[in-house]
């Protein structure tokens, strides 16, 4: 990309976290126990996480000064209910204080209603697959509706069904004693499980815009990037349907649509290939690929056409600072590309705004910035200052 290139009016610059990779000692939910379990998958339970449930304002504080205009955060279900029908008032208060610190702070809060989480009771009563799961997650956004009744212009219902999905058919093999690698075969999604949560999806469209008309709703899905070699088109196509295509065809007609989007996954004509040996990969063991936030969002708009597209996530774990700027200067030319192509993007949220406890371990840093274990001071990186800034300046951060 050559000429500068100024963000369209209105565009939301952000960072995203999760609750219970920030908020830490969230004890009361189904990861926690699981956490607290002996499988492999676990390496370190989140225990305090950032301590951001106490240390939010210092979160806003550090966004808002780094020149970002939103902050995508995620509300706790298991906090809020913590017993079936119990309603914490503490809790919600707690997260109606969040927005109305965003909004203080000049930062446009997007609320996740669902990521990943949930109550021990409702894992306990069988999880999404269970009967009535979407009227007991309707229930609880009834419940938390003075959350994001006012101030909030964004809800994304649930944050990547398509890996809880995924998770749901790994529960059941680690349950029986079978080894699951989520990098190198993650298990395919569970059927049952996927269409529980379309319903729920579509529930909580349908419970949040009759509280709050003017919340604009969503969901967010993980886009695997999936690139055929030659000849192995229709075996990508069969691989993706039900562990993507199937979520994007749901939000056809929705507010808008989140992208989330991080490495490509090869595909030959057996099926899903190994990261190439001489690929540089992240502290995930992803292949490095910038590009695939650019082909997320030309996948996402071929098969929900005229749904706007919204980048919930985006980033690298890596320890080097400077690959993180070089990733997202890469990611942020393909989604140029994309816009300029007439993809319609109405933001970018980069994952994540703090180094975090990423499902079992904290040492892929994906954050803008650094978290101290012990003390939770936090530390800017150079990224963070580079990214921001473009916030201020309305000016799309290119390759230094
Ligand atoms: O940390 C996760 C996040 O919770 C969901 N999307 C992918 C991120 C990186 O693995």
């Amino acid at each position: 990309m050559t000429h500068a290139r100024h963000l369209p009016d209105g565009f939301l610059w952000g960072a995203s976290t999760a609750a219970h990779q920030i908020e830490g000692g969230n004890t009361n939910s189904d990861w926690w126990e699981f956490e607290h379990s002996s499988i492999p998958l676990i390496k370190e339970p989140s225990g305090d996480a950032c301590d951001s449930y106490h240390r939010w304002r210092e979160d806003m504080d550090l966004l808002a000064g780094l020149g970002f205009t939103d902050y995508r955060f995620s509300i706790e279900w298991a906090r809020i209910e913590p017993a079936p029908g119990e309603f914490s008032h503490a809790a919600i208060a707690h997260y109606r204080r969040m927005v109305e610190g965003a909004r203080e702070r000049g930062l446009r809060p997007m609320v996740t209603l669902h990521h990943f989480t949930n109550p021990r009771w409702f894992t306990e009563r069988g999880g999404w697959a269970a009967a009535g799961s979407d009227e007991l997650f309707a229930r609880f956004l009834t419940a938390a509706a003075p959350v994001y009744a006012t101030d909030v212009a964004h809800a994304c219902t649930i944050n990547e069904p398509n890996i809880v999905a995924v998770m749901a058919t790994a529960q059941a093999e680690i349950l029986s004693g079978k080894a699951v690698s989520f990098a190198e075969n993650p298990p395919a999604p569970d059927g049952a499980t996927t269409e529980a949560l379309i319903r729920a999806h579509a529930r909580a469209v349908e419970t949040v815009k009759s509280l709050a008309p003017h919340v604009s709703t969503g969901w967010s899905l993980a886009n695997m990037v999936c690139q055929p070699l030659p000849g192995a088109e229709d075996v990508a196509a069969a691989y993706r349907h039900p562990r993507l295509d199937v979520f994007l065809e749901a939000a056809r007609g929705d507010d808008w649509l989140g992208v989330q989007a991080y490495t490509r996954t090869l595909i030959g004509p057996e099926g899903r290939l190994p990261v190439p040996e001489d690929a540089e990969r992240t502290l995930m063991g992803w292949e490095y690929y910038p590009q695939a936030l650019g082909h997320a969002l030309r996948h996402s708009a071929s098969v929900a056409p005229g749904t706007p597209l919204i980048v919930t996530e985006n980033g690298i774990a890596t320890a080097d600072d400077t690959r993180r700027v070089h990733y997202t200067a890469g990611a942020l030319e393909s989604l140029a590309e994309a816009m300029d192509d007439g993809i319609d993007v109405r933001g970018y949220f980069h994952w994540s705004a703090l180094d975090n406890y990423e499902w079992g371990r904290y040492a892929p840093t994906f954050g803008l910035i650094a978290v101290d274990r012990e003390t939770f001071v936090r530390t800017p990186k150079p990224s963070a200052a580079w990214l921001g800034a473009a916030g201020r300046s309305r000016v799309l951060p290119t390759h230094a």
